[in-house]
C-alpha cells in the first residue's frame, strides 16, 4: 500500500521511492537492462521457484517500473498495481485474465473504439459475448447481468460523450452477484476520481494520456487486490509480454509529479472554454462533467473532484461542416489522444471511434458531428480565439434559408 502520505500532492511526488536506497539520487533511476545477474546457480533457481525475492528479467519485473507501479497503486488507493506498454495491453491483460470461453461482460453503453475492437475479437474467437448498459438504472442493470457474466467493464466519463456513471451504484449491485468492476480511469485519473474508494474493484489506465501528461510515451497502468495483480503479472503480463520499457516508466513517475497541478489548469481552462462553448450559435451541444446544469452533475459531484479537462460538442451542422472547423484551426492541433499539454482535437465518428458500426455509434451518442476536445494547458483565451476563429468560418451557412 506504499508510505501512505496524507495528502494526494506529496504521494505523486514521493510514493514508491526512497533516493536512499539509491546512493541520494533525487531522480529514480533508470535500471535500462533487460536481465539481471545471479551470484550463483542456486540463486537462479530460488528465484524462479519464488522463495527468494529479487529481479530476474525485465518482463518479469524492473525496479524502476516497479517504482511506478508502487506510486500508481498508492495514488488510487489499491494494493498493488501493474505496468504495461500500452493502454490496450492493460486493457487485454485484464479482461483475458477475468474470462474464459463462453463467459459474458456487461459494457458501459460507450467505450474507447480499440475496446470495443477488442470486445469483438473476443466474441469472434472465444465466445465471450457482451451486452452495453447504459447503467443509470439499478433494475437494468440487473437484469443485463447474465448467469456466465463474469465482469462489469465501466469508462467514467465516457470516451468521448462524457457520459458519467454512478460508480458506488454499479459497485453495489456488483457485489450482490459477486463480479468485479473494472473501471477505465483514464479521463479522471487518481486525482480527480478514486474508483476502488467507492466499492469498484480493479483500476485501468491509459498512461499516454493524462498520467504521462506530456505526450512522449504510449503506456498502460493496472491496480487491484495483490492476489489478482500476482495473477496477471505472472500470466497475461508476463507470457503475452505487453511490458513498459524502464525509460517509459521514468517518464511517467516524472509525469505524475505534476498531475495535480497540471489538472487543475486542465479543469481551469476547460471550464472557461465550456462556458463559451455553450453560448455560441454555431453549437449545438456541449457535454462536460463539470456542467454544474446537467441532471447527473449529481453524480459527478459526489465521485469527482472536478470537471477535467475533456469536453465535447456537436457543431450545427453536418460532418463536413465538423470537418472544416477542424481545418480551421491554427494553434489546437488535428490530433487523438489527449491529457497533454496542448490542446488537441478530433473527430471520433471518423478517428477514435471510427472501428464502431455506425447504428452502433450512433446509439453510443457518437454522431457525425460531434467534436472531442483536450484543452491543454495554453492560455484559455488564446485558445478561445482560435475556436472562434475557426467557428467564424462556417458562418452564414443558414442565410440561404431566410
Ligand atoms: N482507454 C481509454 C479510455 C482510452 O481513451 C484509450 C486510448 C485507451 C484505453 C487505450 O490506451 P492506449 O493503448 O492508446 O494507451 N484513447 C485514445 C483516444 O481517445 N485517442 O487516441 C487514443
Amino acid at each position: 500500500m506504499g508510505e501512505g502520505y496524507k495528502n494526494f500532492e506529496t504521494s505523486v511526488i514521493h510514493e514508491g521511492y526512497d533516493s536512499k536506497d539509491h546512493l541520494g539520487s533525487l531522480s529514480t533511476p533508470i535500471f535500462q537492462t533487460s536481465t539481471f545477474t545471479f551470484d550463483s546457480a542456486e540463486q537462479g533457481e530460488r528465484r524462479f521457484a519464488g522463495n527468494e525475492d529479487g529481479y530476474i528479467y525485465s518482463r518479469l519485473g524492473n525496479p524502476t517500473v516497479k517504482a511506478l507501479e508502487e506510486r500508481i497503486a498508492a495514488l488510487e488507493k489499491g494494493e498493488a498495481g501493474l505496468a504495461f506498454g500500452s493502454g490496450m495491453a492493460a486493457v487485454s491483460a485484464v479482461l483475458i485474465a477475468l474470462t474464459k470461453a463462453n463467459d459474458h461482460i456487461v459494457c458501459s453503453q460507450g467505450l474507447y473504439g480499440c475496446t470495443f475492437g477488442l470486445l469483438k475479437l473476443m466474441k469472434e474467437k472465444y465466445n465471450i459475448h457482451h451486452d452495453f448498459c447504459a447503467m443509470d438504472d439499478e433494475q437494468v442493470l440487473r437484469k443485463t447481468i447474465q448467469p456466465n457474466t463474469t465482469c462489469i467493464y465501466v469508462e467514467t466519463p465516457i470516451n468521448p460523450t462524457m457520459k458519467v456513471i454512478d460508480l458506488r451504484m454499479v459497485a453495489k449491485v456488483a457485489k450482490e452477484y459477486g463480479i468485479p468492476v473494472v473501471v477505465d480511469n483514464t479521463f479522471s485519473t487518481p486525482y480527480l476520481q478514486r474508483p476502488l474508494e467507492l466499492g469498484c474493484d480493479i483500476i485501468i489506465h491509459s498512461a499516454t494520456k493524462y498520467i504521462c501528461g506530456h505526450g512522449d510515451v504510449v503506456a498502460g497502468l493496472v491496480v487491484g487486490k495483490k492476489d489478482f495483480i500476482q495473477g496477471v503479472s505472472l500470466t497475461t503480463q508476463k507470457d503475452i509480454g505487453g511490458i513498459i520499457s524502464p525509460f517509459d516508466a521514468w517518464l511517467l513517475l516524472r509525469g505524475l509529479k505534476t498531475l495535480p497541478v497540471r489538472m487543475d489548469r486542465h479543469t481551469f481552462n476547460a471550464e472557461k472554454l465550456f462556458e463559451k462553448l455553450k453560448q455560441h450559435p454555431e453549437i449545438s451541444n456541449v457535454y462536460y462533467p463539470g456542467d454544474r446544469t446537467h441532471p447527473d452533475y449529481g453524480i459527478v459531484e459526489s465521485q469527482m473532484k472536478q470537471g477535467g479537462g475533456l469536453i465535447s460538442f456537436e457543431i450545427n451542422g453536418t460532418k463536413e461542416d465538423a470537418q472544416k472547423f477542424l481545418n480551421s484551426l491554427k494553434l489546437i492541433k488535428i490530433a487523438v489522444s489527449l491529457g497533454d499539454a496542448e490542446t488537441l482535437i478530433q473527430h471520433p465518428a471518423t478517428m477514435t471511434h471510427s472501428v464502431i458500426p455506425e447504428e452502433t455509434r450512433l446509439k453510443m451518442g457518437i454522431s457525425n458531428q460531434l467534436i472531442r476536445l483536450s484543452v491543454g494547458l495554453e492560455s484559455w483565451e488564446d485558445l478561445w480565439d482560435d475556436i472562434e476563429q475557426g467557428l467564424a468560418t462556417l458562418g452564414n451557412r443558414f442565410e440561404i434559408q431566410i
